[in-house]
């Protein structure tokens, strides 16, 4: 079986296209005119076809390459002798077979018309065989001052989209066209008031009829720059070809998404049949950046970070080792818990600039009354924990400085006027964070005996999404356990979470002499985005008075 350079095509006057997506992998079978890579200009996307069949051998393109007319694109190993003729790339094979006669000179005798005073109408070029493409963007109003080759409207077929550019200067009088209609090669795009003085431009012109037939008709002239859009708009590939489920956006909308690095099939269109529009993109942004969305991207880096590849972020390949080659191991897959908590771990590491406050509260009475508290209340069965305290003292912060029990949403903040509370709690299978309800509402007999019963159903694997949700702020105990202190990872679309560690005996300084005092070391991890470290200081300040003496609760 033969080994076939699939090539780009004709692709008309342009010098050079960037490569901005791969649609196929090595392995791949490939049919002829299933797309493989998608390129672009500043003006159009078109996809690049297979010129045969077969199974994909080499990649020879990256994303991000320039290729034009001739590049390799894929080595294809052709499958039979059926393949075979498309082994000759110079013929541009799937172009050619979608390619129509198209003629060089179709422009509509306006087209051609310079850029004199008066009005000036402006058509739509040749666009290969493509009937009957939606127009989907309007790019001027009435009033606009455009210039020549400057884009009017956006039109889409299936598998391209293309800008149509003014073959003149002036100012748009009158725009025939609306969303949604079917434009054909020669219809009335808009009239322009001619601008005196301005350049005629007929090689634009020339160019705008051109492009036509630049892209499958393999006679394409030498027309101008200004051909290129339509020239590339035009799908190498035969109608019926594999959809490939590309979104819906014009070449402007990509390049602006690609700027900022933002998933365009994740984005949702708020456009005409669901077209991604420049505001859609602008929306997803501001959704990513305020935490309300995770691109696909991140979630797969969370998934496992053994085969995390930090494409999404930009970073360099996570480290491939054959970890047999050093030693003996064992590969266990990881809880579903863990998982899952993996996954939003990383999101929330990654996407919330986070800050840790460290400090210590002297909790000597607290922990001898709820010694002594414990003693009295033996018979009840309930034991009195710090976490409770903790939790009461929290609730008393929170009430005092609102915004650490707030979430962001977009630009704006929800105050929420509840506190619920929720606590990390250690499992065999993984770290869980059932929640406290009302915890405001609660004494610390009724907070302590829930969280009894709430860690009991964690360890047994029995929580359920409601013992789970609706935290408005965090703790993550690790007292029990030893430690001085850690960076606890905000749990989004809170925007705080405690971490307490062990408590110990220290000499502390009351002015005259050491005195040995019981010293909680709490961690206060928060949102910048929210909270300022002033802010952050004094809430930890707060909470060790509180801790220090809850009567103060009650100032
Ligand atoms: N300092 C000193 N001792 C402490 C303490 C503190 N801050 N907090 C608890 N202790 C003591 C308790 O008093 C108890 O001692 P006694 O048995 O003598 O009474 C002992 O440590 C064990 O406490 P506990 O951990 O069972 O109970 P708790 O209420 O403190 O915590 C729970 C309950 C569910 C939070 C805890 O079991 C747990 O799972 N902790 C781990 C949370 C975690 O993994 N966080 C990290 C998240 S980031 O990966």
């Amino acid at each position: 079986m033969a080994l076939v350079e699939v090539k780009v095509p004709d692709i008309g006057d342009f010098d050079e296209v960037a490569v901005i997506e791969l649609l196929v992998k090595v392995g791949d079978t490939v049919k002829v005119e299933q797309s493989l890579i998608t390129v672009e200009s500043d003006k159009a996307s078109m996809e690049i076809p297979s010129s045969t069949a077969g199974v994909v051998k080499e990649i020879k393109v990256a994303l991000g390459d320039k290729v034009k007319q001739g590049s390799v694109v894929v080595m294809v190993e052709a499958a039979g002798a059926a393949a075979a003729p498309a082994a000759e790339p110079k013929a541009a094979p799937a172009p050619a077979t979608a390619a129509p006669a198209a003629p060089v000179s179709v422009a509509p005798a306006s087209v051609a018309a310079p850029a004199a005073a008066g009005p000036v109408d402006v058509f739509v070029p040749d666009i290969g065989d493509f009937k009957d493409v939606a127009v989907i963007e309007l790019l001027v109003k009435v009033g606009d001052t455009v210039k020549v080759e400057q884009s009017l409207i956006t039109v889409e077929s299936d598998k391209a989209s293309m800008e149509i550019p003014s073959s003149t200067a002036g100012v748009v009088k009158e725009i025939k066209v609306k969303l949604g209609d079917t434009v054909n090669i020669g219809d009335l795009v808009v009239v322009l008031e001619g601008v005196a003085g301005a350049a005629p431009a007929p090689a634009a012109v020339a160019a705008v009829a051109a492009p036509a037939a630049a892209p499958v008709a393999a006679a394409a002239p030498a027309a101008a720059a200004a051909a290129a859009p339509a020239a590339l708009a035009v799908p190498a590939h035969a109608p019926g070809g594999t959809t490939l489920g590309l979104p819906h956006a014009s070449p402007s909308v990509r390049k602006f998404a690609r700027e900022l690095g933002v998933p365009l099939n994740e984005v949702k269109g708020s456009g005409l049949k669901g077209r991604i529009t420049e505001a859609d993109v602008q929306g997803f942004t501001r959704s990513v950046m305020s935490g309300a969305v995770q691109t696909l991207a991140i979630a797969a880096q969370a998934k496992a970070s053994g085969s995390n590849d930090g494409a999404g972020l930009g970073l360099i390949p996570w480290p491939k080792v054959d970890f047999a080659k050093f030693g003996p191991i064992e590969r266990k897959e990881m809880s579903r818990i863990k998982k899952i908590s993996g996954a939003n771990l990383l999101r929330n590491a990654v996407m919330i600039p986070a800050v840790t406050n460290h400090d210590d509260a002297d909790i000597t009475d607290l922990e001898a009354f709820r010694v002594s508290t414990n003693k009295e209340n033996e018979k009840s069965g309930i034991k009195v924990t710090m976490l409770a305290f903790l939790i009461k003292a929290c609730v008393a912060a929170l009430k005092k400085f609102p915004e650490f029990n707030s979430s962001l949403d977009g630009d704006a903040l929800i105050y929420k006027q509840y506190y619920h509370i929720g606590f990390a709690a250690d499992t065999p299978n993984g770290l869980v964070v059932p929640v406290i309800k009302d915890a405001d509402k609660k004494g610390i007999f009724q907070i302590s005996q829930e969280m009894g019963e709430l860690a009991k159903k964690a360890r047994d694997g029995k929580l359920g999404p409601a013992d789970m949700s609706g935290a408005t702020f965090t703790i993550s105990s690790l007292g029990g356990i030893g430690g001085r202190y850690f960076t606890p990872i905000i749990n989004a679309p809170e925007v705080a979470i405690l971490g307490v560690c062990k408590s110990q005996m220290e000499p502390v300084w009351d002015g005259k002499a050491f005195q040995p005092r019981l010293m909680l070391p709490l961690s206060l991890t928060w949102d910048h985005r929210v909270i300022d470290g002033a802010a952050a200081a004094r809430f930890n300040v707060y909470l060790g008075q509180i801790l220090g003496d809850f009567r103060r609760v009650l100032l």
